[in-house]
């Protein structure tokens, strides 16, 4: 189908003002909340707008639904930025994004827990997200064989994470085409610059190194992210999209200056950054779901799995205890320790018990775990203690 200029612009349009949307929700709920990090959500929201726009494939009203693309957000913390999709999508109400971010016992924590329909795994911990949404990967490529798309969202200072590499290395060997990593460069970590600053060429011989596709961007150019992520669908192994942005983009105040990670806009402060953005908006932006015609018919299981039992003190060898089939290595996995962690801090403030096994797990231990517990070869129903087991998803793309 034929596109002219005119609509081409008007499109674009909608996605640059659908970003800054996303900006001054960003800021306004981290400031409503007196904590949060607006500042990592301003340097991913041309990203994210385009990503919601254009190519993410997902259906709001069937979050269960296998065909819906799943999309992890590795750099947790910019949960600001996650839920201000999940306003535009129609699924969190203003209020609700108002009046409970990370507020005690709500749904919409500091770091995004699946708690949320639409969230696969807990984030927060750095390097954690990436090793889920390869597991994801292979669940749809070798296991169930469905057409979904994973996104990750990572940060740079994340890129200082061993496991990222090791995710990115099992990535390729795999051949995961259907895995997009979207690596925002920002710049700024924590507590100032980065190792590799934009040196995104050096990003991109590592990348390169491990096997992946590497596609470097200006991550602010939405003409630039829409061919990006095209050309990642188009692949024949995993992409990681470097995308050079700016920490606080948007907001002259605060934009590429550190010291602002972490830090919500005093209420002033955000009146002008929210003027100078254009103002509230409540765009809506439509992701529309997969053909389900197009996606593949996965066996299921309905037979029970029987578990090892072991009683306290019995030795025995970790080969064995994670030995195959699959669920019964992905289930010792996650009793070990090794999969699905939650970040320290959703101990506190979710009123759920978090896991807190970040230090036992291993890259490896958590794509396997994620893996099986997306495969639909094997029902969740055998798998009746693991609250975290989540099914597939998706959503959009310039049609
Ligand atoms: C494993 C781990 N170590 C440390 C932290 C604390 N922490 C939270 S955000 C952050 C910096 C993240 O920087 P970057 O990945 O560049 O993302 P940005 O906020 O700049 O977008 C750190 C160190 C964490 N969440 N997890």
């Amino acid at each position: 189908m034929e596109i002219s200029v005119q609509e081409t612009r008007a499109e674009e349009r909608f996605v640059h003002d659908l970003a800054q949307q996303l900006r001054v929700d960003s800021i306004r709920c981290t400031t409503a909340a007196g904590s949060g990090h607006p500042t990592s959500a301003l340097s991913s929201a041309d990203l994210m707008a385009a990503l919601f726009a254009w190519h993410l494939r997902y259906d709001w009203d069937a979050p269960e639904d296998p065909g819906n693309d799943h999309l992890i957000f590795s750099k947790g913390h910019a949960s600001p930025l996650l839920y201000s999709l999940f306003k535009a999508a129609g699924v969190v109400s203003d209020d609700e994004l108002m009046a409970t971010y990370r507020r005690s016992g709500s749904r919409l924590q500091g770091h995004p827990t699946p708690e949320l329909p639409w969230v696969d795994v807990a984030t927060g911990s750095l390097g954690q997200g990436l090793p889920a949404g390869v597991g994801i990967a292979l669940a749809g490529k070798r296991l169930d064989k469905r057409e979904y798309r994973v996104w990750v969202l990572c940060g740079d200072s994340e890129m200082a994470e061993g496991s990222v590499w090791e995710a990115l290395d099992k990535a390729s060997h795999y051949a995961l085409s259907n895995l997009t990593v979207i690596v925002d460069v920002n710049r700024l970590g924590q507590r100032g610059p980065t190792e590799l600053g934009w040196d995104l060429e050096t990003y991109r011989r590592r990348v390169e190194a491990f096997g992946c596709q590497a596609i470097v961007i200006d991550g602010h150019d939405l003409d630039e992210i829409d061919r990006a992520y095209a050309q990642a669908e188009a692949a024949d192994r995993p992409s990681v999209i470097i995308a050079g942005t700016r920490k606080g983009k948007g907001v002259p105040e605060i934009e590429d200056k550190n010291g602002w990670h972490g830090k919500p806009l005093p209420a002033e402060m955000a009146e002008r950054a929210i003027r100078d953005l254009g103002g509230e908006r409540d765009l809506r932006v439509a992701t529309h779901p997969r053909p389900r015609r197009t996606l593949a018919v996965a066996a299921q299981s309905e037979d029970p799995i029987v578990l090892p039992t072991y009683a306290v003190g019995d030795r025995v060898a970790t080969r064995r205890s994670r030995s195959p089939p699959r669920s019964r290595m992905a289930r010792s996995a996650i009793s070990a320790g090794s999969g699905l962690p939650c970040h320290p801090s959703l101990s506190s403030t979710s009123g759920t018990p978090s896991p807190l096994r970040v230090p036992a797990m291993m890259t490896l231990g958590r794509s396997a775990a994620s893996a099986c517990v997306y495969a639909r070869s094997i029902s969740p129903r055998s798998w009746p203690s693991m609250t975290m087991a989540r099914q597939p998803k998706a959503s959009t793309r310039r049609r």
